[in-house]
């Protein structure tokens, strides 16, 4: 083993000669030099050949990370495997999604974080078995040898250790503005008739939406990169005129290729060897043949992402859509989810004969049935194909969770190729470490159950611990029905999630936000309005945590030392200003919130022009909320910016509302760009930094508008509404003139 020091919070450990993931960016060229152990960790190798790492957990010690995982938000008491897996089945004992995030903070009697940079399966045991141990094993069959990256990560709280992370990872992309609006979604909306009345109704309701997802048929024939002529017409034409309404289509690409001759798409591929070929896993060979399997398509073949000249082509495939101005996707079933091989299906045939042959089969019934359920998304056809990477044969297996990763990264390329300039919006269901820097990420197929709503409150606080800001689930849940109390409350908790999607399963109730009656309608309405009428604090905040490599979303334990906040997972910091505490139970009328560390200002929201503001010590408090109502918490000493919401997220503010509960002094740095492209990276942009400070029972307050390089600023006047620590508030407005902010005045 070597060991090589990466930063001063960041040492590698390198057995063997580790496949290079992509996931890591920060590199150093410090020679490595030789070591014989990892501290903080025992290992062995199995009778397998495993690599097995053991440590020690002290009673009260508690693990963090593992991003997309089931489970509490502390990790400890459970199983966990990396081996991305489309499961539509979030069961709680379930141990593997869509994603796998091997990263995790062990906060014990000494505090540091662990990335072990893996492509294949990974199994964490943290204290199921034997509650004093976390074992964590690597399945090694790659050459049967051990090759891995692991990293020991160190910082003085557990919110440093996440910032250095990120300085290994880097920090998220930076999507167009209108995707932190409301996204509209259903499996499917299946004709251009049926996308302009979805459109049309937004409208008309006045509720703000800006982007209509395409699911599968608008394809035709599930053949990825076709539109349906029939369905569909002038596909260019339809995407241009919703485009003009405000609505961006963001259509569906999945990995798999429809074998079929003359389409052209495939044909090439097949040419030109860039497809996946079958593997004999005994004899470690490849027959050069296409890999088959079943999916949307009938009969699919695999595009081989971790070869680059793979990657390139697929990229382009892009830029038909890209001049046709849709430059915003999602790629699903790119773990990828395979429903069943040929091989699979003549074992099942094998079985069935077995069973048939039996006089009295009895019991063997389950042999067969659990033979046709395990036909999907099977281990031993993960073993069955290969890739090319750099001209070395690799079993899928071993290198399985970089798969989407690497559909991604191609994806990514190719849309930002193609965009001339503008930002590309990508979502992706499979993910792997260091994903979030090409696009963001879904929690794939959720239920319509109350169950769902807190499973998806810690994920993505542990997906934000792993650099995925970007990230949110279906709401109000994927499968089953949803009722209309379960759309409201999801909804309430979506608004403080960057990726803010309503999405269904084929055959479930419909959930638009008119899908109830009119009353739900009006909340509905009233709860998407906040959503952007915050947009300018989401916006600015989701800038600055990127750039700060802090997370967007935190959990409460990370940032107050109160040792009650380590108790609460659903509760959780929303920016730095900002804490979040949604109503996560049907019927629930209020919830008890854990109020820490400082004072508090609670806003109690009906709509976004609504003050129902009360100031808290630390403490636990029942907050009463009729349906239409939720909570928001702004800090004390922080400000929180709001302004009246448009039709579309792009609508520029002319006045932003400044909230704060100020009892010494707050600052904030509002930060605004051109939204669309990537002319803020060399320096196109404005930065507004306001300051407030206590006087007395006055306040000063300034502002310094910084327009970078010719940004155009918006703003004509912003209105600060402050409030003091006993709750009375204080009105201050501030005109710009130009780019330059005028004295404050009273109001
Ligand atoms: O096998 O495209 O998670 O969002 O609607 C199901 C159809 C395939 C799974 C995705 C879901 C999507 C659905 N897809």
């Amino acid at each position: 083993m070597q060991r090589r020091i990466i930063s001063e919070n960041i040492t590698q450990y390198i057995i063997g000669t580790p496949f290079d993931t992509g996931a890591v960016i920060l590199h150093s060229n410090a020679p490595a030099d030789d070591c014989d152990r990892i501290p903080h960790f025992g290992e062995e190798l199995t009778e397998t050949n495993n690599l097995r790492l053991t440590k020690s957990l002290s009673e009260d010690e508690k693990l963090y990370g593992l991003g997309e995982m089931l489970g509490g938000l502390n990790k400890r008491g459970r199983k966990y495997r990396c081996y991305n897996n489309d499961d539509p089945n979030h069961t709680p004992e379930k141990q593997n999604l869509y994603g796998s995030h091997p990263f995790m903070i062990f906060d014990g009697e000494e505090t540091f974080g662990l990335f072990i940079d893996y492509p294949g399966e990974i199994n964490i045991d943290a204290g199921f078995t034997d509650r004093s141990v976390c074992t964590i094993e690597l399945t090694c069959s790659i050459n049967n040898e051990v090759n891995v990256d692991i990293y020991l990560i160190s910082g003085k709280t557990k919110s440093d250790i996440v910032h250095n992370f990120l300085t290994l990872i880097g920090s998220p992309f930076m999507p167009p503005k209108w995707a932190f609006g409301y996204q509209q979604s259903r499996w499917s909306y299946p004709t251009a008739e049926a996308v302009k009345d979805i459109c049309a109704k937004f409208k008309e309701l006045k509720i703000p939406c800006d982007a209509i997802y395409l699911d599968l048929d608008y394809m035709d024939d599930y053949k990825v990169f076709t539109t349906s002529q029939e369905r569909f017409g002038d596909f260019a034409a339809f995407a241009q005129e919703l485009l003009k309404d405000g609505f961006h289509l963001v259509p569906i690409i999945d990995p798999g290729v429809k074998v079929e001759e003359g389409y052209s798409v495939y044909e090439e591929a097949a040419k030109n060897n860039y497809f996946c070929k079958t593997f004999d896993y005994e004899n470690k060979k490849s027959s050069g043949d296409d890999f088959v399997a079943a999916v949307w398509p009938g009969r699919t073949a695999m595009p081989d992402f971790l070869n680059p000249k793979v990657r390139q082509w697929w990229a382009d495939l892009y830029k038909q859509f890209c001049e046709a101005g849709v430059n915003a996707f999602w790629n699903d079933m790119n773990e990828p989810a395979l429903f069943f091989t040929k091989r699979g299906l003549e074992d099942l045939y094998q079985c069935y004969d077995d069973v048939r042959s039996r006089t009295n089969p009895g019991l063997d019934f389950f042999d067969l049935k659990d033979k046709a359920t395990g036909l999907s998304n099977n281990r031993e056809d993960y073993k069955r194909f290969c890739h090319n990477c750099d001209g070395l044969t690799q079993c899928h297996d071993d290198v399985h969770n970089l798969f989407g990763f690497n559909m991604v990264k191609a994806s990514a390329d190719g849309l930002k190729r193609h965009s001339h300039g503008q930002r590309y919006f990508l979502l992706s269901r499979s993910s792997y470490i260091g994903q979030h820097r090409y696009g963001a990420v879904w929690t794939g197929d959720n239920q319509s159950w109350w169950e769902h709503i807190i499973v998806h409150l810690r994920m993505i606080q542990s997906m934000n611990m792993c650099g995925f800001f970007f990230v949110g689930p279906d709401i109000p849940g994927f499968g089953c029905d949803a009722d209309a109390e379960l759309l409201i409350r999801w909804l309430q908790a979506g608004v403080f999630t960057p990726f803010l999607r309503n999405h269904a399963a084929l055959f479930t109730r419909n959930q638009e936000p008119w899908a109830f009656d009119d009353r739900i309608t009006d909340i509905a309405r009233n709860v998407i309005r906040f959503r952007y009428a915050i947009l300018p604090y989401l916006y600015a905040e989701y800038h600055n945590c990127a750039e700060n490599l802090k997370p967007l979303i935190e959990p409460l334990s990370f940032v107050f030392k109160d040792h009650r906040c380590e108790s609460i997972e659903d509760q959780f910091m929303f920016g730095h200003s900002a804490m979040a505490a949604p109503i996560h139970s049907q019927n629930a009328r209020g919830r008890s919130v854990l109020v820490p560390d400082c004072k508090w200002l609670a806003w109690r929201v009906t709509d976004y022009s609504s003050r129902d503001m009360q100031v808290f010590e630390p403490g636990t408090y029942f907050f009463d909320c009729s349906l239409d109502q939720f909570l928001l918490f702004i800090k004390e000493d922080s400000l929180f910016v709001t302004a009246a919401p448009g039709q579309n997220a792009a609508d520029a503010p002319t006045e932003l509302t400044v909230i704060g509960l100020v009892t010494h002094s707050a600052e904030f740095t509002y930060y605004d760009d051109d939204g669309t492209t990537y002319n803020f990276e060399q320096g196109k942009y404005g930065t507004l930094r306001m300051i407030v400070t206590a006087e007395g029972s006055d306040y000063s307050v300034t502002c310094k508008y910084n327009a970078h390089a010719g940004f155009k600023n918006t703003i004509r006047r912003i209105n600060f509404e402050i409030y003091n620590g006993r709750g009375e508030l204080v009105r201050k407005s501030i005109k710009m003139s130009g780019d330059t902010p005028e004295a404050p005045v009273r109001r």
